[in-house]
């Protein structure tokens, strides 16, 4: 077993929270073994809320490890370490691992699980339940919080979930979890450490696994007559298009995407649920990034004769909308291991779409065979159409005349206050238009929540932020005020580790989405539009955002209403930022989606 004496790795900010030596002592215990696996399998950050039923890991990863390699990130809640973990995710591809207190823990972990799940992360989430043996239970509490089947409660949304009942076992059980979280589509996993294993003392140190031999499998090359077929469509194809959905924040992949495009002069599109695929102001780039189908790519698709998905979320939604109800005429070309992870339970792998060449490989492996195959079939790209007109923020003068802010209007500001500086847009609200702001790196933009789970926009932008911390960009999460207000203690994690970050509030007091649903309703049914808000409008009270955030340590600034004040906000904000600090913009908005972002989202198939 690795030495936890041995140099601890500087871990930015480890300077906080350090533990005082424990005597050295021979005597090992069941959770020591296990917390130094997590230090074998490189997880710099365990981020969790405490509980009893983990108590031995606890001490373990405190006593035994020194905090260190991986270091504890206490969260205030568990939806928040987890989208914590989510956010670090999608930055850098790599599970943290997150501990969850038995049952009750794992409960409110749940929605944030679903979240991951649903955008394909790894995780390697942790839990424990009280002595399976009921003879060594603690009266009462050890009760309530012991369940027979604990991973029954995310089974349905995770990749894999264990309870060992030896250290080798765990050890093992340690490996997978790793290796599945890790092989595309990725996710989260989940092992149950019962109290019995973490507390009882070892009389001899396992052996060391060889971890090097458990690694998650290199991703799949495509070849053979299936490739063939796909790069001799693209090659010929008149009007390709290509469908750029969940790729990696790999540099190099995303210029092969742009050389792939290139080569067979391919129409692009983009999606808002997912991380930035391709540059929006390429001349190719054609419609997106989007939530939901916009009317110039829906005519994109229907004219295309060629559809590229590169792991389009919900190809069959989007060719059913664009074609209105009928099969595409373009010959299709999926990309994508997603079916590996379908289960009956969710139903989050949306409808099943026709495939005329199926690859059931991963993006990044797929976009350079077929690369390699189309450059002999063609070798002389296309040359690039002009660029397209994009429609951009208003401009700052809009800001002097305008009497309230609209949604738009804070992309005017923060490209007047950031200028050209790098920016990675960790989250974007719902009533963000798509042609706001342009992404021109993997890291622009890290994509939605996954499962549609409001509350998870502060953890994650935290976690994001974490990753991002010693890079040059400035993280930048711009929140709904009903998803900041259901996850706004996550900052508090954020101030404790010094993340910077900036969050500006879209504020418009009300989960409006649902307005606008409500709206839909009352218009079909001949009623009251007006009243909407019922239900819907967070107000009387207002609720200060600002001193929520002041209040765990976060520069607030706010409620800013005047649209002549906000450049100046958001100066002092991302000065705040830059000198370190976490800091939360209240910014009163009008309420209104752009409508692109609005209609696909409201309407059902059936016209409803
Ligand atoms: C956990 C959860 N509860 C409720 C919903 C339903 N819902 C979808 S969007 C939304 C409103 C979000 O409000 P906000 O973040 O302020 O964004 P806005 O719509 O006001 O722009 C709600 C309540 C959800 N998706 N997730
Ligand atoms: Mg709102």
């Amino acid at each position: 077993m690795d030495d936890p004496s041995a140099a601890p790795i500087a871990v930015p900010g480890n300077e906080i929270d350090r533990p005082v030596a424990s005597p050295a002592s021979p005597r090992f215990w069941g959770s020591d073994a296990i917390a130094a696996m997590l230090r074998e399998l490189d997880i710099p950050y365990v981020a969790l809320n405490p509980g009893s039923s983990y108590r031995g890991l606890h001490d373990s990863l405190v006593n035994y490890l020194g905090n260190t390699r991986p270091r504890m990130l206490l969260c205030l809640h568990e939806e928040s370490a987890v989208a914590l973990a989510h956010g670090w995710a999608k930055v850098t591809g790599r599970p943290l691992a997150v501990i969850a207190h038995a049952n009750v823990g794992l409960m409110h972990a749940a929605m944030a699980i679903f979240n991951a799940w649903c955008d394909r992360v790894p995780m390697i989430v942790l839990g424990a339940t009280g002595a399976v043996d009921a003879v060594r239970r603690r009266p009462w509490i050890e009760w309530i919080h012991t369940a027979r089947d604990q991973g029954a409660l995310i089974r349905n949304y995770t990749k894999w979930d264990d309870q060992p009942s030896s250290i080798g076992a765990a050890q093992e059980a340690l490996l997978r979890a790793n290796m599945i979280a890790q092989t595309a589509p990725c996710g989260p996993v989940y092992i149950n450490l019962n109290l019995e294993l973490q507390e009882d003392e070892v009389a001899a140190r396992p052996p060391r696994p060889e971890i090097a031999r458990f690694a998650p499998p290199t991703p799949v090359q495509p070849a053979g007559p299936a490739l063939r077929r796909a790069a001799e469509l693209l090659a010929r194809a008149e009007r390709p298009v290509i469908l750029m959905g969940r790729t990696s924040r790999d540099l190099k992949a995303w210029r092969q995407r742009v050389e792939l495009a290139e080569a067979i002069g391919a129409r692009v599109m983009t999606d808002r649920k997912a991380g930035a695929a391709f540059p929006t102001d390429h001349p190719l780039h054609a419609a997106g990034p989007a939530t939901s189908l916009s009317p110039a790519g829906a005519e994109l698709v229907a004219a295309a004769d060629v559809i590229l998905s590169l792991d389009w979320i919900d190809l069959a939604g989007t060719l059913k909308a664009a074609c209105r109800g009928d099969a595409p005429a373009g010959e299709v070309i999926q990309v994508s291991v997603d079916q590996y992870v379908h289960n009956g339970w969710s139903m989050d792998y949306q409808g099943l779409p026709p495939a005329d060449v199926y690859l059931l490989t991963e993006p990044d492996a797929a976009v350079p065979a077929l690369l390699d195959e189309i450059k002999r079939l063609r070798p002389n790209a296309p040359s690039l159409p002009a660029s397209r007109e994009r429609r951009g923020p208003p401009p700052l003068l809009a800001l002097e005349n305008a009497s309230i802010i609209e949604v738009p209007m804070l992309a005017t500001a923060l490209k007047e206050v950031l200028g050209g500086a790098p920016v990675s847009m960790i989250r974007l609200p719902l009533s963000w238009g798509e042609h706001l702001w342009d992404f021109r790196h993997p890291l622009d933009f890290l994509g939605a929540d996954g499962g549609g789970g409001i509350g998870s926009g502060p953890g994650m932008a935290v976690g994001a932020a974490l990753a991002l911390r010693d890079g040059e960009r400035l993280p930048v999460a711009v929140l709904g005020d009903g998803d900041f207000l259901m996850g706004a203690t996550a900052l508090w994690t954020a101030v404790r580790n010094s993340v910077p970050l900036l969050v500006v509030i879209a504020n418009n007091r009300s989960f409006f989405n649902d307005e606008l649903h409500q709206e839909r309703v009352a218009r079909q049914r001949g009623r009251s539009v007006e009243n909407r808000w019922i239900g819907q409008a967070i107000r009387d009270p207002d609720i200060d955002l600002a001193a929520m955030a002041r209040a765990q340590g976060c520069a607030g600034i706010g409620p800013i209403d005047d649209p002549r004040r906000l450049v100046a906000a958001l100066t002092e904000a991302v000065a705040a930022v830059r000198a370190g600090k976490v800091c939360v913009v209240d910014v009163r908005v009008a309420a209104g989606y752009d409508p692109g972002a609005a209609s696909g989202i409201m309407q059902r198939s059936s016209g409803g």
